[in-house]
């Protein structure tokens, strides 16, 4: 495909209305090192309603070349790092720990792209983990890291979207690895801005998916040597 075919996909993700207050987890274990409690990382929104954490895919959108790549999730100060993240199909996942505790790191497939996951828009049940009912699928990984700098090596082969959970005692550390089948992913960033280059031309389905908010699906139209850009909104009056 020459790239005259191909344009520029932008965009920003924002929420309407006021975000909920989430709450901070309680620590029940490893309290020396973890702290009493731990932020929130379910629903990250700036003061200007901008959503972070979000991933954009055109999903079933080939064309560019999907090489698979070396992502990191880091264990550290009791999180996972980063929260979310996007990587091709094939890709080595190297999973590390910084810290001078055991975590562990469990993987398993959920389903994003189906209507059940709108129900997590409504906070059903309060304001508490609503990640956590996300359905879990296969089981594809989990693997112990006692030692602070140990770094263990995992192969994402399967796509789809994986959510990781550490089970050394610390329920509040969550995080998702979408991955791609499509080089057009991403994750918006603080500003809730995302980027997608060498899209071809045309009209395509972009899915945008938060744990907390759900899903949205908007069609968009590439322009060929041109930046698209999009603005996609999460509308809390509309729940
Ligand atoms: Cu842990």
């Amino acid at each position: 495909m020459g790239s005259a075919n191909v344009g520029a996909l932008t965009g920003v993700v924002k929420l309407k209305g006021t975000p909920p207050k989430l709450t901070y987890q309680p620590v029940s274990r490893d309290q020396a090192f973890c702290g009493k409690t731990q932020p929130p990382q379910a629903l990250v929104v700036s003061p200007a309603g901008a959503v972070r954490h979000a991933l954009i895919a055109l999903e079933g959108v080939a064309g560019g070349s999907l090489t698979p790549k070396r992502g990191v999730l880091d264990n550290r100060n009791c999180q996972f790092v980063p929260h979310v993240q996007t990587l091709p199909v094939g890709s080595t996942l190297v999973v590390k720990n910084s810290d001078p505790i055991l975590h562990t790191t469990h993987g398993h497939l959920v389903e994003y792209r189906s209507s059940p996951e709108r129900a997590h828009r409504h906070g059903e049940g309060g304001m508490e983990n609503p990640h956590r009912r996300l359905k879990h699928q296969e089981s594809l990984f989990n693997v112990a890291l006692p030692f602070k700098a140990q770094e263990l090596e995992v192969r994402l082969k399967k796509p789809g979207l994986i959510h990781l959970m550490c089970e050394a005692g610390h329920g509040w550390m969550s995080a998702y690895i979408h991955v791609s089948e499509t080089p057009y992913a991403g994750v918006t960033d603080p500003e809730g801005r995302f980027r997608l280059e060498g899209v071809p031309a045309g009209e395509h389905e972009l899915t945008v998916w938060h744990e907390y908010l759900g899903l949205l699906v908007q069609k968009v139209k590439v322009v060929a040597g041109k930046e698209t850009r999009v603005t996609l909104v999460y509308n809390l009056a509309d729940h």
